[in-house]
């Protein structure tokens, strides 16, 4: 029968080195081999230890007990225990130094999602194996099994598992991939794991009367704020926002001002990219947050470049997926810029309130069905042309396949995000051209200098990776990462690749230096 369940055991086999292994570390307790060993199974599955096990007492419950245990066992052997012996000191050194076995991790995430769960039964007690049975609704035949401690592999092999004894991480992940036939060395970027909304830490920050901004929230270290573009939402960087975490920022991506749980007012001023970026200064000062990494993808860019610009003092470093950075030309309007540039026509096509508010409303599961759309497959809109053909969708059948960077649960979240305030609010960052470009002009011959990176994707076909090629005039520090095959949508279409690029960065060049570099 084929393998469908892998089970591994967390110390020794997913965290690294394993506490258990402390107690073959007599060595460093200088006491005499076994004594530790002892003094844990003290009490049989009454002891202290046991009940550990079954998760029945934390680990700094267990510890008094454990010195009390180690205690009996001296005046019981007559070995005396040293000066200064310490339980909490030799299970807490190993408890500090353990890791994530990251190549491990990924092995069990790519055969399948993690589950966990309390279950007050520790190996090797035999209800264990037949637990896991039951959870995973599987016979034993198609069951792997997996664990760093030998007698605690045995049942499962009595009971017709396979199994894996852990020795060293390289050697089990090429057995692991013989029996499941799954690749799983060798495999070198992470997987990105999306988050789900109702999982999700939500804060709310009222910035003025009638308005107010929605983010998702994950991790703890130096803030990082994504800000989406036209016609996204917080949730377009959902496989992001673990990765980042994991990384050690504190990731909050917001629904930006018009979308989703965060307000959309009617008037088209309060979309100028002066009012969104003194907006995004109140956001901070409200969340007690001196500076944040901003990064920003379509116009959610437009606003992080401009952050970088007029509030430098605010952004510990800035980075970019897609728009470049192209300061105002005082000589050249707006307008004129746009009408230069044919891709840019679906951008006039969005000038004139409601034309393209009713037309993209209509059927929101075929718009964006239509838009999340990857660089290879069939392509519903064109941008265009769009004035004369008469509106986006035109070309658009009525049920447009599904893209392979979308699912029909994620078509859903984006349909229940637009449902409460539509296109109005979006489109109008559309409708401040002339306002924008006047705010722009302030900022003639001012350079960025804070950490900046520009992420190019290959097939976007309205913000082209040679748009960006003057930008190191202006940003003179500035690092480039670049993804093949990758169009519009890049935080969906190419998630792995862009977290590797965004990772990499932020602990290069947007990690808090260390104190003594500032002295
Ligand atoms: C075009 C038309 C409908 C839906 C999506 C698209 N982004 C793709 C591009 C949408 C966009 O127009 N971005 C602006 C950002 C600021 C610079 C100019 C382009």
């Amino acid at each position: 029968m084929a393998l469908r369940a892998a089970v591994f055991d967390l110390d020794g086999v997913l965290a690294l080195p394993s506490v258990a292994g402390a107690l073959d570390r007599t060595a460093e307790s200088a006491l005499p081999r076994g004594f530790l060993k002892e003094a844990f199974r003290r009490g049989g599955p009454d002891g202290s230890s046991a009940r550990l096990m079954r998760g029945e007492i934390t680990f700094s419950q267990w510890v008094p007990l454990m010195e009390e245990d180690c205690r009996k066992c001296s005046e019981d052997s007559g070995i005396r225990l040293p000066e200064n012996f310490s339980v909490s000191q030799i299970f807490g050194k190993a408890a500090a130094a353990r890791k994530i076995n990251h190549p491990m991790l990924q092995a069990a995430l790519a055969l399948r999602k993690k589950e966990s769960c309390r279950i007050r039964m520790a190996k090797p007690e035999p209800q264990i194996y037949r637990f896991v049975l039951d959870t995973m609704k599987a016979s034993p035949s198609e069951v792997v099994f997996l664990d760093d401690v030998g007698a605690n592999l045995k049942p499962a092999r009595d009971l017709g598992m396979v199994t894996i004894l852990v020795r060293d991480t390289d050697t089990a992940l090429a057995e692991l991939e013989k029996v499941t036939g799954v690749q799983l060395l060798g495999a070198t970027a992470p997987l990105s794991i999306p988050c789900n909304p109702s999982d999700a830490s939500h804060g709310y920050v009222p910035i003025k009367p009638g308005v107010r901004l929605h983010f998702v929230e994950l991790g703890s270290g130096p803030a990082v704020c994504l800000c989406h573009g036209f016609p996204e939402s917080w949730f377009s960087w959902r496989y992001q926002i673990p990765a980042l975490a994991q990384a050690g920022f504190r990731v909050l991506a917001l629904d930006m001002k018009g979308y989703g749980e965060s307000s959309a007012p009617p008037e088209i001023e309060e979309y100028s990219m002066e009012v969104l970026c003194q907006e995004m200064v109140t956001f901070l000062d409200k969340l007690g947050i001196p500076q944040a990494v901003f990064i920003g993808h379509d116009w959610g860019s437009m606003l992080v470049w401009n952050m970088a610009l007029f509030y430098p003092e605010r952004v510990r470093a800035v980075a970019s997926l897609n728009t470049p950075f192209i300061p105002a030309n005082p000589n050249v309007s707006p307008m004129e810029r746009i009408k230069a540039n044919p891709v840019f026509d679906y951008q006039l096509y969005f000038q004139e309130p409601g034309v393209a508010e009713a037309e993209l409303e209509q059927n929101l599961s075929r718009t964006f069905k239509s838009f999340f759309r990857a660089s290879d497959d069939m392509a519903f809109i064109r941008v265009s042309r769009v004035r004369e053909m008469g509106g986006l969708l035109v070309r658009a059948p009525e049920e447009p396949s599904l893209s392979s960077i979308v699912t029909e649960e994620d078509i859903r979240v984006y349909v229940q995000q637009f449902q409460k305030s539509g296109f109005r609010g979006p489109l109008n960052w559309y409708r401040n051209m002339e306002l924008n470009w006047q705010w722009g002009c302030k900022a003639v011959g001012w350079k960025i200098l804070v950490p900046a990176l520009m992420v190019t994707a290959e097939k976007d076909p309205v913000l082209v990776p040679e748009m960006s090629k003057h930008m190191e005039d202006w940003i003179p520090y500035l690092k480039r990462g670049h993804i093949k095959d990758c169009g519009h949508w890049t935080q969906m279409e190419k998630p792995t690749e862009l977290n590797q690029i965004l990772t990499e960065w932020l602990e290069t060049d947007a990690r808090d230096p260390p104190v003594v570099s500032k002295l």
